[in-house]
């Protein structure tokens, strides 16, 4: 498939500075939402993959263009797999993703057992009706406290599998080579294959 231009159906700049930096070698023209003073949809499924579908819908219909979504969040098994879908709501409307830290790490008290996950769903719409998905995950565990600066939502606090550094201590380019999105894209790409 040969695509052009797509928009990212996102209002979150890490994860346009991460999308773009996977599409960069497709020579694509990557817009996003923003840059069509588009609202953000209400997400109001209870799975990434619905709301994925959600944002990426809204977008493809207001551009007449190809719309990539990502819906993502942090598991934690201990909690059973919350926050999940409504890690962006963790963080309260101010997103403040020091709390949203601080109530995971609460919630999970003392248990030993520390093991996380992230999860990426894509889904592509195309203005002809065409619909994919994909899906990327990153398994990894929590620390406390937080560390680093980089990227951002939970990444101070999530520290990939064979990694010893936090996601918030790496750049963007490290961060690729385990990341949950990473992997998603590593599927999408085939449709350029
Ligand atoms: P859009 O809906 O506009 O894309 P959003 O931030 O609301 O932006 P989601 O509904 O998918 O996106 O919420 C996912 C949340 O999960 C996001 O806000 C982050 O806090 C967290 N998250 C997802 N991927 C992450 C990553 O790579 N590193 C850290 N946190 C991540």
């Amino acid at each position: 498939m040969r695509i052009e231009k797509l928009v990212l159906a996102t209002h979150n700049a890490g994860k346009v500075a991460e999308m773009s930096d996977l599409l960069a070698p497709y020579g694509i023209e990557v817009l996003s939402a923003k840059d069509f003073d588009l609202d953000a949809p209400e997400e109001t499924e209870n799975t990434f993959e619905g709301n994925a579908f959600i944002k990426a819908r809204f977008v493809a219909k207001e551009t007449g263009l190809p719309a990539l979504a990502d819906d993502s969040g942090l598991c934690v098994n201990t909690l059973k797999g919350e926050p999940g879908v409504y890690s962006a709501d963790w963080a309260g409307p101010e997103k403040d993703f020091g709390k949203a830290m601080i109530l995971v790490n609460d919630k999970m008290g003392q248990c030993p057992d520390r093991s996380a996950y992230f999860i990426s769903v894509f889904a592509f719409v195309l203005p002809d009706g065409r619909e994919m998905v994909f899906e990327g995950r990153c398994d990894g565990s929590l620390i406390w406290p937080p560390r680093g600066a980089g990227g951002f939502g939970y990444d101070p606090m999530f520290v990939p599998k064979g990694e010893g550094r936090s996601f918030g201590e790496m750049d963007m380019s490290e961060k690729k080579k385990y990341s949950h999105r990473a992997k998603a894209f590593a599927e999408f790409r085939k449709i350029f294959e």
